[in-house]
């Protein structure tokens, strides 16, 4: 391993206060500029879009007379979230005034015992150390040797910057971790994806499917309204979940199906539609390609086959698919987010979109609408020079149908092998903190090693920085400007954040870092303007606005510019995939050597004592960015292990005990969880919230508390088609003595 690191805890942080003062004004000074922002004195709240989660809901930050930020709300012109935000963005507030953050840039240094610590260094400090690594990296190995990993907004500024130095290696996890597979899927059955937010036309739907969905707990603003007021109607919900999920306690159906198998169930609803006629002929026939072939494929697939596999009793398969044909084409079969469940999820998400296509519903009212977004044009700058490599090189032929990078390519692509005569060297880790974000953390710190630089943009002291080399900590979204957000949906909006307050700390905003970096690397034709301030007027006159009318009103909506929310009655609608339709059959995977039409396999299963692993989110934080901030950890300060009171009795395990858990591959959990004795899981397996389980000491109010999925997931089931890594194929067992065994 070329350059092991130790994992430091920030241990040197305190040191910085003094020193601070004296090092902003000289950074001031070095580089010619000032930072302070220019605040119009008369507004009385100002602008932002949040950061706590993706949704992006825009708000108002109130402050009060002696300028302390006091409460944020949300914008009510906004339709990500009308005006309400959840319970996370109004405790967004905590992330600013959380005295854990990071407070000043970090060098990793080697102190004469040979041990590693950080140290306070200025900015310029840091900028030249990165710069002239960079340099070095670029001279010796080519600039596609650096990646940036990056979730956030400040990914725009940094992504900009790593494609003026001349890579392409941009990944972020909400692909490969998240939403690839679905919209891999969906690419190939409706020529386009769905990004975000999803065009799922909740709000005037007759039935909405949740295949492990679980809408509620999972708190996408618009989506979660939209829903409820959709139960408020009266639509039916069918809930597809081996958990008893807050959705499936407001369904007509809770199908509680064996984990890993919902491939059988879909397959088995597509036959029994076929069968019995109910899909919709006209569109069909108009619009798709391949029926025959899917008919013929799905064949198989009876209720009474499906029930051996799922444990949903025939009569039920065949209710609810009555009950989509019934609501049809007002119908959603939600393709979901987070979808890398078990490595096959392409296919079945590709099952989900010819469901959707059976029933009618894709461009349809109460279905799936069509889009509209406002494209933000930047100053003309420079063209970016053209890589020769990428992380693909390191795959071989493997994930040609991936439409975004890998951030576990990335990974992947940074250990040696001997097929590659380059691996990447440098990271720039930008708002993610991948040892809790990548399943397998084993090979997440071997790449580490393996690397020559390691800069992390972060505004906590998380898991991920105790790997830096730099640490360059950013100021929270109430202290900064950021990029202009246009949102698709029913019509495009654009939203203004800036900064509410001046950054605390010696901390500042990505912007003004990806461009001093620019500044050292001899690329600042690419940060064409002196303030952020003056880029995001520019870009806002493109929108037929300015910054100064932004600041006022924070959001702008614009009227829908091109088609129509749904197809017109016959319509005529160019697909873009290969044969201008919706392919039922998919000719891009046929091509690829990959099942046309999705076929069932199986998975394995836990052996006895075992029990399947798997996660979902809780309504009041997000990931791991929120575990430490005072006002979700007063809502919920860790996380629990569902566990079904059957299996509790086997193993004496009472409600409100810690316990250690064991994967199958011996890892047990860093920290012991407490046991939740509950009906809403079955006995196969058990559930937890992830984000929890922090291993690093600086995070005060989080530290120990709970315990991490993420550490428990080492079987990683990687999709053959486009790279996302299914994490719920780990099973774990209870343990009673790890207290013991840590204390010797
Ligand atoms: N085991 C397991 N793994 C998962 C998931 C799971 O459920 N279980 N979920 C997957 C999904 S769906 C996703 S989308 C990904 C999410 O993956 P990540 O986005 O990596 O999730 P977080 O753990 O919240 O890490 C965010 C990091 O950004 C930092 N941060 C917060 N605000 C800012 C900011 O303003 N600026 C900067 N520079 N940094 C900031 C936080 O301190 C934290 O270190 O994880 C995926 N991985
Ligand atoms: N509050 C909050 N909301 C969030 C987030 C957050 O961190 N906090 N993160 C956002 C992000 S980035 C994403 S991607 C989404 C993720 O949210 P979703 O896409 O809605 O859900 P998942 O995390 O995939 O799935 C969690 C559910 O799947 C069930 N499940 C587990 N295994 C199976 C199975 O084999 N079959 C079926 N049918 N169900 C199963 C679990 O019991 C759980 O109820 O949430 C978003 N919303
Ligand atoms: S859904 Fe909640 S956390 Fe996410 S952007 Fe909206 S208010 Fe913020
Ligand atoms: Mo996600």
């Amino acid at each position: 391993m070329a350059n092991r690191r130790d994992f430091i805890k920030i241990s040197a942080l305190t040191t910085g206060g003094l020193m601070l003062a004296g090092l902003s004004s000289r950074n001031a000074a070095v580089f010619g500029q000032n930072i302070t922002y220019k605040l119009p004195a008369d507004l009385k709240r100002t602008p932002t879009y949040c950061e706590v989660c993706f949704w992006k809901c825009a708000g108002w930050v109130y402050k009060n007379e002696s300028g302390e930020i006091q409460k944020i709300i949300g914008n009510d012109d906004d339709p990500a979230c009308n005006g309400r935000l959840c319970p996370r963005g109004t405790g967004g507030i905590g992330m600013y005034y959380d005295e854990d953050r990071l407070k000043e840039p970090l060098l990793r240094v080697t102190d004469s015992a040979g041990k590693q610590t950080f140290k306070p260094v200025s900015w310029e400090e840091a900028f030249d150390f990165i710069a002239q690594k960079m340099q070095k990296i670029k001279a010796e190995h080519g600039p596609e040797c650096t990646a940036l990993l990056t979730h956030g907004s400040g990914g725009d500024y940094f992504g900009r910057l790593l494609k003026a130095y001349g890579s392409n290696n941009i990944a972020a996890p909400s692909y490969a971790q998240c939403r690839g597979p679905r919209e891999v899927a969906f690419i190939a059955t409706f020529g386009e994806g769905l990004d975000s937010p999803e065009n799922t036309d909740i709000r005037d739907t007759r039935c909405l499917v949740l295949i492990g969905s679980h809408l509620g707990e999972n708190m996408h603003n618009g989506q979660v309204q939209e829903m409820s007021d959709a139960i408020d109607r009266g639509a039916t919900i069918i809930t597809v979940d081996p958990r008893f999920s807050t959705v499936a306690s407001k369904s007509k159906f809770w199908l509680p199906i064996k984990p890993s198998t919902d491939l059988a169930l879909l397959l088995t609803w597509i036959n029994v539609l076929i069968e019995n006629g109910w899909y919709d002929k006209d569109y069909v026939e108009k619009y798709t390609y391949g029926f025959e072939q899917l008919k013929a494929e799905v064949k198989k697939y009876s209720p009474e086959w499906a029930f051996g596999i799922t444990t949903i009793a025939p009569e039920q398969i065949r209710a609810t698919a009555r009950e989509m044909y019934n609501a049809s084409p007002a119908v959603i079969i939600h393709p979901g987010r987070h979808v890398t469940w078990y490595g096959d999820d392409t296919q079945r998400l590709r099952a989900v979109a010819i469901l959707n296509a059976l029933l009618g519903s894709w461009g349809r009212r109460g279905g799936f609408y069509r889009n509209e977004k406002k494209t933000v044009n930047h100053h003309p700058m420079p063209p970016f020079p053209k890589p020769t490599r990428t992380w693909r090189d390191a795959m071989g032929d493997k994930f040609q149908l991936a439409d975004l990078a890998l951030a576990n390519g990335v990974c992947d692509a940074t250990i040696p092998s001997v097929t590659l005569d380059c691996h990447i060297r440098a990271w720039i880790v930008n708002g993610t903190n991948l040892l809790n974000t990548l399943p397998d953390q084993k090979k997440t710190i071997e790449a580490i090693h393996n690397l020559d630089l390691m800069v992390v943009v972060d505004t906590m002291p998380m898991e991920i920085t105790g790997y830096a080399d730099v640490v360059l900590p950013e100021c929270t979204y109430l202290e900064r400007y950021d990029s202009i957000r246009s949102l698709q949906g029913r019509e495009g909006s654009i939203a203004l954040r800036m900064p509410a307050v001046e950054p605390k700390y010696n901390t500042r905003s990505a912007w003004w870092m990806a461009k001093q970096l620019a500044q050292k690397l001899d690329l600042k034709d690419y940060f064409p303007f002196d303030s952020q301030e003056e880029e995001l007027d520019w870009e806002f006159k493109q929108l037929g606005t300015s910054l100064e009318e932004m600041q006022r009103i924070g959001l702008r909506r614009y009227k829908r510019e091109f088609d129509d929310l749904y197809y017109a009655p016959g319509e005529t609608v160019e697909f873009m995939t290969n044969s201008g339709k919706i392919e039922l059959y998919s000719t891009a995977f046929a091509d690829q050597g990959f099942d046309p039409v999705p076929r069932y396999t199986k998975h394995e299963e836990p052996a006895p004592g075992f029990y399947r692993l798997i996660y979902g989110r809780a309504p009041m934080h997000t990931f791991s960015r929120t575990a430490n901030n005072p006002n979700l950890v007063d809502l919920m300060d860790e996380n629990t292990c569902w566990i079904n009171p059957k299996v509790a009795k086997e193993w004496g395990i009472q409600n409100d005990q810690y316990i250690w858990l064991e994967n199958q591959d011996g890892i047990v959990s860093e920290f012991p969880i407490k046991a939740r004795i509950t009906e809403r899981i079955r006995f196969d397996s058990i559930y937890m919230v992830h984000g929890f389980g922090h291993s690093n000491k600086k995070l005060s109010r989080t530290y120990g508390r709970g315990i991490s999925d993420s550490q428990l997931i080492t079987r990683v089931h990687v999709d053959p088609i486009m790279g996302g890594t299914g994490m719920r194929g780990n099973f774990v067992t209870f343990r009673f003595d790890q207290a013991k065994k840590q204390e010797l």
